[in-house]
């Protein structure tokens, strides 16, 4: 291990941790329990990542909070409390603020700072890492903690330059918050970001456009202030709750239904869509066993949804618009809201949808569309994120031979687990392209992540050995793996950012790993228990290296 004490100025570590969201800060306490030295890099101002970046209003979980936290320290959840049951944007950020400030977090974090390369040089064995300071570090191990959905995307609208109004991404939203009061606003995007904020921006605005590409399927939250005896029984079984979440699909207990939508009559199918759309959240999806298997099952609960939006929107046109008929349910994430369709039924909100009325153009005045001109105060783009592969493709990343991140992903994220990449040595990628990440309760994987990668580096010091890199074929059997799965599932018929379909130009490659949580939690210990199969080891020369 390298003596180098942290946070004295020193730039030569044991780890480069990029990023300080949920997964670079366990990292941090993981290698550090360990009495490893790390440095964190990150380019916000604070720690939280997602939740430091999405200020904008209605942003929350979409798992419920009681979930969503992290699963290592019982001492931990018993001293915070949740208090409703998706919590908001503020409360997400104070824990990870109190999970930074319990384990001393901080004095280990450079903040303000953004990695801009990381070149891995063969024969000392080590990282260098360069950031936008114009500092570099070196490490023997580079952990990639950059966020699947951290890389803001403002897509490519002609004339989006000349906008003479105040304009805004959700990924990246003003710390001091924003008025809408008396404004004309356009939101451009209805994914999650969108379908959280436009209600409350309605409730602002003098009057809000709603500009939508690709109508969502949304179910209701039903958020409600947590019950005392909720959070005293979750957390009297917390450890066992976590422990059989990493024996779930998702990473959380559902109420799963073995049933096929097929084996009940009409009438009870209703009954149960009903049942569960009543409790809110993602209940109505899991409803029976083979609503995300199939298409002919899918489209019984895609109806009752859509069944829904007739039921709230007034006006027969604009519930039409919202219909969305494109892709099946789930195959994109399934937005969890907060009246977003009785937000239609508002005097000041407006629904222009850019399948009949042609998205033209931003001008100095507004957006401009086929049919005419639409004269804004602000602009909202919730048109979400180069998911997965952005913030790790916009630094220059190095391995052996010069080999650039870029060129080897040229047709597509290539990695073994979603861990680690052949040609990077010593690098580490949480929930990487690979991995269940997005599919899963994000906490739960990156734990999972975290855990195995800090008993890796023990590992190789157990034995002596000083590098570990994925072997091609282990690589490109895993890539195979990931490919063959998602085929055989629904997902490939959505032009969704898990394929890449957002980013002009992205290859089209389904990036995370539909297996599961469980399997692939199984997968990773195998691997680790046969002596990191599909790895090469080394065990070259350890070089001293100098504060
Ligand atoms: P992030 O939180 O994205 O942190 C990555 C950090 O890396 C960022 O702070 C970024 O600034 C930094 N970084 C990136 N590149 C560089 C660089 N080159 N140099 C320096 N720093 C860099 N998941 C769920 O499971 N449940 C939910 O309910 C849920 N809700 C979400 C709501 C929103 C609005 C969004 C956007 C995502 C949500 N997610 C949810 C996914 C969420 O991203 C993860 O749950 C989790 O917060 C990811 O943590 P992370 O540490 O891996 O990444
Ligand atoms: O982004 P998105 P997001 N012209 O990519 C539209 C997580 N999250 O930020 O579908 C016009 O889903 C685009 O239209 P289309 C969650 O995992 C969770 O909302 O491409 N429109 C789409 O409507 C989520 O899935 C929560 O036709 C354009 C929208 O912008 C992920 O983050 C909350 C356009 C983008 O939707 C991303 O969600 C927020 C263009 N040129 C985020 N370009 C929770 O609730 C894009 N669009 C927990």
């Amino acid at each position: 291990m390298s003596d180098n004490g942290a946070g004295t100025g020193a730039r030569n570590f044991d780890a480069v941790i990029v990023g300080a969201g949920f997964a670079g800060l366990y990292m941090l306490h993981k290698l550090r329990e360990h009495g490893y030295t790390a440095r964190v890099i990150e380019a916000g101002s604070d720690v939280g990542g997602t939740w430091y970046w999405n200020r904008y209003p209605g942003a929350r979980c979409d798992v419920e909070s009681l979930d969503y936290q992290y699963g290592f320290s019982d001492e931990l959840q018993r001293e915070w409390t949740w208090t409703e049951r998706y919590a908001t944007q503020p409360e997400i950020l104070a824990y990870i603020q109190h999970v930074a400030n319990k384990f001393d977090l901080k004095r280990d974090v450079q903040f303000d700072t953004g990695v801009v390369g990381a070149t891995y040089e063969e024969e000392r064995a080590r990282w260098t890492v360069e950031t936008d300071r114009g500092d570099t570090y070196t490490a023997r191990f580079c952990v990639m903690a950059t966020g699947c959905l951290s890389a803001a995307k403002v897509p490519e609208i002609d004339g989006i330059g000349s906008f003479e109004g105040d304009s805004y991404h959700t990924g990246e939203w003003p710390h001091e918050g924003v008025d809408f009061t008396g404004k004309r606003v356009g939101v451009i995007g209805t994914g999650s970001s969108g379908i959280q904020s436009i209600p409350l921006i309605a409730e602002q605005a003098e009057h809000l456009y709603v500009f939508q590409r690709t109508p969502n399927f949304s179910v209701p939250a039903n958020n409600a202030a947590l019950t005392e005896e909720r959070v005293h029984n979750y957390r009297e079984n917390f450890l066992e709750i976590k422990r059989q979440a990493r024996e779930t699909r998702a990473g959380m207990l559902v109420q799963p239904n073995e049933q096929s939508v097929f084996e009940v009559d009409p009438e009870e199918r209703q009954q149960e869509f009903e049942k569960r759309w009543g409790q809110g959240g993602f209940h109505v999806v899991q409803a029976y066993a083979d609503l995300l298997a199939t298409e002919k099952a899918n489209e019984t609960i895609a109806e009752f949804v859509r069944s829904k939006i007739r039921e709230i929107v007034k006006d027969p046109d604009v519930a039409a618009d919202l219909e969305p008929h494109d892709h099946p349910l789930g195959t994109k994430r399934v937005c969890v809201d907060t009246k977003y369709y009785e937000t239609f039924n508002r005097d000041n909100v407006t629904l222009v949808n850019l399948r009949k009325q042609q998205l033209e153009g931003i001008t100095p005045a507004g957006v401009r569309t086929a049919a005419g001109d639409y004269e804004l105060d602000a602009i909202v783009f919730a048109t979400g994120f180069d998911a997965m592969t952005g913030a790790l493709l916009r630094m220059d990343i190095r391995g052996k031979d010069g080999l650039r991140l870029e060129d080897k992903w040229e047709g597509g994220p290539r990695t073994y687990l979603g861990l680690s990449v052949a040609g990077f040595p010593n690098m580490f990628t949480i929930t990487g392209p690979g991995s269940p990440s997005v599919l899963s309760n994000m906490i739960v994987s990156i734990e999972q992540h975290v855990e195995w990668i800090t008993n890796c580096i023990t590992y190789l010091d157990r034995e002596g050995l000083d590098t570990i890199e994925a072997t091609v074929d282990a690589e490109d059997a895993w890539v195979e793996h990931v490919n063959e799965l998602a085929d055989q599932t629904l997902f490939p018929l959505a032009n969704s950012w898990y394929l890449g379909a957002n980013v002009p130009g992205k290859p089209r490659v389904f990036m995370p790993y539909v297996g599961g949580v469980q399997v692939y939690g199984e997968k990773c210990a195998e691997v680790a228990r046969n002596g990191y199969e599909g790895f090469s080891l080394g065990a070259g020369e350890r070089v001293a290296v100098e504060a």
